[in-house]
């Protein structure tokens, strides 16, 4: 475009006085939504809004891109199959400082905001903890400058909803853009192809060199589609890229000419299932031929946009790690490793040793978690079928580097098998750990405990070898989703008793709020604020659950996926031993308890649909038992995500992070919940050491083995039927549950949760934690009564989670692993 015709195309200035924002409210309803003043619903009133926040992130977001390439900066990209963003509209409205004037204007026009805002679909992208890590951090990303975009999968189906019936737990599809989605901007014309399948030919390259052609091929279209992500208190806007698959054909001519009008289209519905839906497991690697297409599909499509923008623009290859960083979100975009290579060696005929250090350079990978049953490997048969030029690659990196191990340690075969990335047991399989590991120039745990355990388990013939590339990067979460959006009174009080609202980017500066936790007033305005909380979640749980909570009894929360290694099941444990107390002895002196779950189970995972419906049954005995009166109600709210999440977190004065030690890599709950001033109980697992380091082992309640003392428990013979018989209580408990006291109509449901305990080698080691666990309940009881006591601990909490900012994680990411600077 000419000069002229591009300054003639000068958009209208995007205002965010309120004058403007009624205006653009209003166009949007007219021209985008296109209904009259009267038809509009809440949804048309979302999509207005969401438009006139879009028309101003737009806006920021081609500055933002501009500036980016002006300074000619080094990029990050964060590659994950999962962003669980949840919903935008407030999120955005409040980076952007226009939280406010939309209130307003909302009043004026008698909205009711919040049922408004229910109206908007989450994007859940993601599973959980490794999802919801991917949005902090680009929230995080775009608060402090920095040039990281995301890559990922825009599925049609998110994560499933959670139904109940009969206290089990019902899936149900998640057709998020069934009303369309205004944060996206569709892309056709970024659109690359994909190859699966076909062959390999090997040439002699017109440079001498033995050369290789990947040919015979089907493809698959990969299509853009991006999402503004808007920094808080900045006008940078950084993007989001996912990937939608579509037909390369959009009839089979063939078919199509030959009358089968069916087949002709078949094709095309079989190549968009692979950005059909997102697997919904965060435990399990399941080894599916559909899944390893669609990580192939999106690290193909992300990392030919990479190259395509940085060859555009440099007009070479040779300086890429100069001038890129990736990130791995755990090992699932792991084939991005052997792919790059693919494209250095086939398309920019790079020597191997060349290709290999820019390779290596350019890649870093996060380790999510060290459950052996979670660590991804791909049959090689599979791979062979699908990727056979992927395979051959990396055949060639594992005889490279076993050649260079052998050389290190000579005669040590037994170190080789361990090491390979292939494992030879049964069926040949890829390791992708080992994989990631070799092909990235750092590899980081997630917490201190987390990368300490891969230094001495999973990884320590890789510590070993490449020392120095292990390293720990404590995740952390973000205070304007958090903070800000969960928890307003909360801000408010902290903005008006510190006098600024700088803490929503340096979240050090909470620490200003240490002394006033000696301060009667203020305790008194923090547990306002809390009870406040704690009605509005009251309020939320009656209209979902038809559910009356007592407002006044201690919030006991345990909101995370189900899963054994999180031990829901300990926390019944206390609840059934707490309920028999409260039975047999009416006069007992207690306070009155409210134990909160939420959290869904992998559709497959039969052991966590029964923990779910456990929960249920125990609820429906506890809280319909006349002798327990308000004393304890247990209750499962169902569906939890964001919004939930948002709705919970901020009522919460108990925080449940009980896993097994050793098994959690770290936790992000445990942040926003005790930021969010609730106390933790917890084990010494993943971030909670930290948490209670920086808040101070008196305001944390710890109990049960250290991780330690569980892998000496597990060598010397661990038996969970010695603590059954050793004590009384315990066995009542499992014997009620075991004896159908909470299921009369089929006394035998729970029998696969009691086996997998005492014959079944209790793997969590619940019953060696449970005196404990019940000890250090008896102790929150007590404290509980003190409210000034508990008050002040809950403010300290508040007070010392700075640590736990994502941007304190990304500025570490920034600065030891991508070398990337603000600008
Ligand atoms: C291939 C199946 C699969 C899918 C996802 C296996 C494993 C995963 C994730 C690694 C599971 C996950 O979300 N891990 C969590 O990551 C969080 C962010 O680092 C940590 O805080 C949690 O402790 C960890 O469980």
């Amino acid at each position: 475009m000419t000069k002229r015709s591009s300054s003639l195309l000068k958009p209208t200035e995007q205002l965010l006085d309120k004058p403007a924002l009624r205006r653009g409210i209003a166009n949007h309803l007219h021209y985008t939504v296109g209904k009259d003043a009267e038809q509009v619903t809440d949804r048309d009133w979302f999509m207005a809004l969401a438009h006139t926040i879009r028309d101003r992130l737009t806006e920021r977001w081609m500055k933002t891109t501009r500036r980016y390439q002006e300074k000619d900066v080094k990029r990050v990209y964060y590659l994950s199959l999962e962003f669980l963003i949840g919903r935008s509209l407030n999120n955005s409205a409040l980076n952007l400082g226009i939280a406010e004037n939309f209130r307003q204007i909302l009043t004026e026009f008698e909205m009711n905001e919040s049922r408004i805002a229910d109206t908007e679909a989450e994007a859940a992208l993601g599973n959980g903890g490794l999802g919801r890590l991917a949005a902090c951090f680009l929230d995080s990303l775009a608060t402090l400058d920095l040039p990281g975009e995301g890559y990922g999968i825009r599925y049609e189906y998110g994560m499933f909803h959670q139904h109940l019936h009969q206290g089990w737990q019902r899936e149900q599809p998640d057709n998020w853009l069934r009303y369309g989605n205004p944060w996206e901007f569709p892309r056709p014309e970024i659109l690359y192809p994909v190859e699966f399948g076909g062959r390999v030919v090997e040439y002699r390259h017109e440079n001498g060199q033995a050369a290789h052609q990947w040919t015979d091929t089907e493809h698959v279209m990969a299509m853009a589609y991006d999402m503004p992500i808007p920094g808080y208190d900045t006008d940078t806007v950084n993007n989001l890229r996912l990937w939608s698959a579509k037909s390369s054909r959009d009839f089979d001519l063939e078919f199509f000419n030959a009358g089968d009008y069916i087949k002709a289209v078949e094709h095309k519905n079989l190549s968009e299932t692979l950005s059909k839906v997102l697997y919904p497991s965060d435990s399990t690697s399941l080894g599916r031929e559909l899944r390893l297409k669609q990580e192939y599909f999106f690290i193909s499509a992300s990392l030919q946009d990479i190259v395509h923008k940085h060859v555009q623009h440099y007009h070479t290859i040779e300086n890429l790690s100069h001038k890129i960083a990736i990130q791995l979100n755990d090992t699932h975009p792991a084939l991005a490793i052997p792919e790059l290579m693919r494209l250095l060696l086939d398309k920019f005929y790079l020597t191997w040793d060349r290709a290999w250090e820019l390779t290596v350079n350019t890649f870093s990978y996060t380790n999510h978690t060290l459950l052996p049953e979670a660590l991804e490997t791909w049959p090689v048969p599979l791979l062979e079928r699908l990727l056979p030029r992927h395979l051959q690659i990396i055949y060639e990196m594992n005889h490279r580097f076993l050649r260079d191990v052998a050389h290190r340690y000579p005669g040590d075969g037994e170190r080789l098998r361990r090491m390979s990335l292939i494992s030879e047991e049964g069926t040949k399989q890829v390791r992708m750990g080992h994989l990631a590991f070799v092909g990235s120039h750092r590899v980081n745990g997630v917490a201190q405990l987390h990368t300490q355990l891969m230094r001495d388990t999973t990884f320590a013939d890789f510590e070993q070898f490449f020392p120095q590339r292990i390293v720990n990067k404590t995740n952390g979460i973000t205070p304007r989703r958090w903070l800000n959006e969960a928890n307003p009174p909360l801000t408010q009080l902290i903005s008006d008793t510190l006098g600024h609202k700088h803490w929503l980017k340096d979240l050090t500066l909470l620490k200003q709020l240490i002394p006033f936790a000696d301060d009667a007033a203020f305790r008194q305005q923090f547990r306002a604020v809390k009870q406040h909380n704690k009605v509005q979640l009251a309020h939320f749980v009656q209209q979902r659950c038809g559910i009356i909570l007592n407002p006044h009894s201690l919030f006991d929360v345990q909101i995370k996926r189900i899963h054994e290694y999180k031990r829901q099941l300990l926390n019944l444990l206390h609840v059934v031993t707490h309920y028999v107390r409260l039975r047999d002895n009416p006069q007992i002196d207690t306070v009155a308890r409210t134990v909160i779950f939420a959290g869904k189970a992998a559709p497959g995972y039969a052991q966590a649909k029964l923990i779910i419906k456990l929960i249920n049954d125990i609820a429906d005995v506890v809280n319909h038992d006349p002798r327990i009166g308000d004393r304890l109600k247990v209750i499962f709210i169902p569906n939890y995500d964001v919004s939930t999440a948002l709705k919970i977190i901020p009522a919460a004065e108990l925080s449940q992070q009980i896993s097994t030690a050793g098994t959690e890599a770290s936790g992000t709950g445990n942040m926003k919940l005790a930021l969010n001033g609730a106390l933790t109980i917890g084990t010494l697992d993943g971030a909670n050491i930290e948490i209670r380091e920086e808040v101070g082992a008196d305001n944390f309640f710890i109990f049960g083995m250290n991780a330690e003392e569980i892998s000496a428990l597990k060598r010397n013979a661990y038996s969970p039927l010695f603590y059954y018989h050793a004590q009384a209580e315990l066995r009542m408990v499992l014997d009620m549950i075991a004896g159908g006291y909470f299921s009369p109509d089929a006394p035998d449901r729970f029998q696969p949760l009691i086996d997998a305990l005492l014959s079944g080698g209790d793997y969590y080691c619940l019953l060696a934690d449970y005196a404990d666990y019940i000890r250090c309940q008896n102790e929150v009881t007590q404290l509980y009564r003190d409210s000034e006591e508990w008050t002040r601990r809950a403010i300290l909490n508040t007070a010392n989670m700075g640590k736990f900012s994502s941007d304190r994680t990304i500025k570490e990411y920034a600065q030891d692993i991508w070398k990337i600077g603000e600008i």
